[in-house]
């Protein structure tokens, strides 16, 4: 894992400001706006969302007038490590001081077809944008607060409102951002760590019914935005989120996130700067993302994934049946910055060509991906997009359905397709292929079944075992492959309900032992976690602490305790946490079995 602005989106976990009362509420249940909802009506408001894959998301406000900067003063810790749109809070600026900004914010070159075509270009099929971020600033015409973008500075327009009717010219849905709990401005308003300024001070719930949820509802009553997409809840009471839902009766085709509170279960998963390694199957879900570091305009923040590793991303993700909500963090000006604009006209040109690959597809029919491609369905059609063509030739095990034919779908060339005694594929090599991904499209005699290949380790020629991070199973949502290329490390082990296991083949007759060596890295005030390494489902007697390394991207190699006995044939061999008093168990990069004589 590496040090990211991911805030742990925490239910009702943190100190909010002392006032806050808790509030005696009737039981009242907490309203999921599409409880009643059958699978069918479900799958018809979400199929354009899931036909979409990949979307824009806009950080705007005040914010982008410091840009991460306040009296020479920056942000570089806390809650969001140094993100530009939390500077208000991570440098403690007095809400006073902080309003000051809005007179002088006039983005005079902001143009929504300009931002909108962009997207679009970049092969974007929808927008998020922020209404209102935790500075409590709000970026439409608000009447339920004068603290806006139309009333408050000399702007005096509506980007919300011109951004809305950009999309809707071009034909990409529309959708808003709302902070629904922190409000760093309004007294009641919540914030992580607690209020830090007296005028932040009031109730929490009477914050919410006053100006949280009269904005929600002027914003889907006014706006009609397809996707509403909250963000960290702290403390949503019943009524609280009855309020804040009031007016979802009214567009019954709405999208919202899970990250409403109270239990709401929500439309999406919304993994944050991370791709799961298995996805959520049968959910619908979207990583967002940063292209830099920061959600919000930082005139610091200049290093930006390069488009390849964002491609990689979208392609990986669309692997896996997610979205990819990709953020740009436009300036005071109202110009997206140059960086992120070339980037996603490259992404767009790939997309141009091989957009088939990734739009309206579905998951990979393996649960494990290989190494160097990645699969999505469609229909009677499997698609890989090959990131590096094997030196040894690309083969494909364990597809049962027929193929009729393979094509280089940015090329139009016909690839041969061989199949062995075992069944398993091989391509021919193309005769050009993309710097970032060929796509190769095969076509099928049908809807494609496959066996899954089972990967099972085999002995070095030392007697040694190599268990790695791209030949782990991984088990969970949160934990995932990360690293250059998503190949380099396991991380974001932050649930320790995961586990990570692998199939050995041991061929030697009796029974051997081994010594077990970690190669690992845990950023100080992260460690502590304690695991236990079971084979075939019983513990082992191997067992491990994780003391800290330098960072995230400090490994050592550390000998764990005990010796794990093999007897000869095939086993699963799992790491299994069993504490975890830090933020995430560690970054896992390999383990090693050695054979120690008895
Ligand atoms: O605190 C926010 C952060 O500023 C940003 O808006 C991200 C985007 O998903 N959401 C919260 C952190 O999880």
């Amino acid at each position: 894992m590496k040090k990211i602005p991911v805030i742990p989106v925490l239910a009702g976990t943190l100190a909010i400001a002392a006032s806050s009362q808790a509030q005696q509420n009737t039981a009242i249940p907490s309203v999921d706006p599409h409880t009643t909802e059958t699978k069918a009506q479900r799958d018809i408001r979400m199929k354009w969302w899931r036909e979409a894959r990949f979307g824009m998301f806009i950080h705007w406000g005040l914010y982008a007038l410091p840009a991460g900067e306040w009296r020479s003063q920056r942000s570089t810790g806390g809650f969001s490590a140094g993100a530009g749109e939390w500077l208000m809070h991570d440098v403690k600026i007095p809400v006073a001081d902080y309003a000051a900004l809005a007179p002088k914010f006039n983005p005079q070159q902001f143009d929504a077809d300009t931002w909108v075509s962009i997207a679009k270009a970049a092969g974007m099929r929808y927008i998020v944008m922020t209404a209102k971020h935790h500075e409590g600033f709000a970026m439409y015409h608000s009447q339920a607060d004068p603290y806006n973008i139309y009333d408050a500075t000399p702007f005096k327009r509506d980007p919300i409102a011109e951004m809305g009717a950009a999309c809707k010219k071009v034909g990409l849905k529309f959708g808003v951002y709302y902070s629904q709990a922190q409000d760093w401005h309004q007294p009641g308003g919540a914030a992580y760590g607690g209020h830090w300024d007296p005028a932040q001070d009031g109730d929490l719930h009477a914050y919410v019914k006053n100006v949280a949820a009269p904005q929600v509802t002027e914003l889907l009553t006014k706006y009609h935005p397809a996707i509403l997409w909250w963000d960290t809840p702290v403390d949503m009471s019943p009524e609280d989120i009855r309020s804040l839902t009031a007016a979802f009766s009214q567009d019954p085709q709405l999208i919202a996130n899970n990250r409403l509170g109270n239990g709401v279960a929500g439309d999406t998963q919304t993994p944050e700067q991370t791709i799961p390694a298995n996805g959520y199957p049968g959910k619908d879900w979207e990583t967002c993302m940063t292209i830099n570091h920061t959600w919000g305009y930082k005139t610091n923040d200049l290093d930006f994934k390069s488009s390849t590793n964002l491609l990689h991303n979208l392609i990986d993700i669309a692997s896996k049946g997610g979205n990819y909500l990709l953020n740009v963090g436009p300036d005071a000006r109202g110009i997206i910055p140059e960086p992120e604009v070339k980037r996603l006209q490259v992404m767009g040109t790939w997309l141009k060509a091989n957009g088939d690959s990734i739009y309206a597809t579905a998951a990979s029919p393996y649960k494990r991906q290989p190494a160097d491609w990645r699969y999505t369905v469609k229909g009677n059609k499997l698609y890989l997009n090959v990131f590096s063509w094997p030196d040894d030739g690309l083969t494909i095990a364990g597809l049962q359905t027929p193929v009729k034919g393979a094509t280089v779908l940015a090329t139009g060339q016909k690839l041969a397709v061989t199949k062995d005694a075992q069944g398993t594929l091989s391509l021919s090599r193309p005769t050009t292929l993309d710097a970032v991904s060929t796509t190769i499209e095969l076509v099928l005699s049908g809807p494609p079944v496959v066996m899954e290949p089972v990967l099972v380790i085999q002995p070095q020629r030392d007697g040694n075992y190599q268990l790695g991070a791209t030949t782990a199973t991984l088990e969970g949502n949160t934990i995932s492959l990360e690293g250059p290329e998503g190949r380099n490390n396991i991380g974001y082990w932050t649930n320790n309900q995961d586990a990570l296991s692998w199939r050995v083949s041991t061929p030697n007759a009796g029974t051997s032992q081994y010594a077990v060596q970690l190669e690992y890295s845990c950023e100080p005030g992260s460690e502590g976690s304690t695991f236990a390494v079971f084979v075939d489902g019983n513990a082992s007697g191997v067992t491990g602490t994780i003391t800290p390394t330098n960072g995230w991207d400090d490994y050592r190699t550390m000998t764990l305790n005990g010796t794990l006995s093999l007897t000869s044939g095939m086993h699963t061999i799992r790491i299994v946490p069993k504490s975890k008093p830090g933020l995430a168990v560690m970054n896992f990069r390999t383990m090693q079995l050695k054979p120690v004589t008895p």
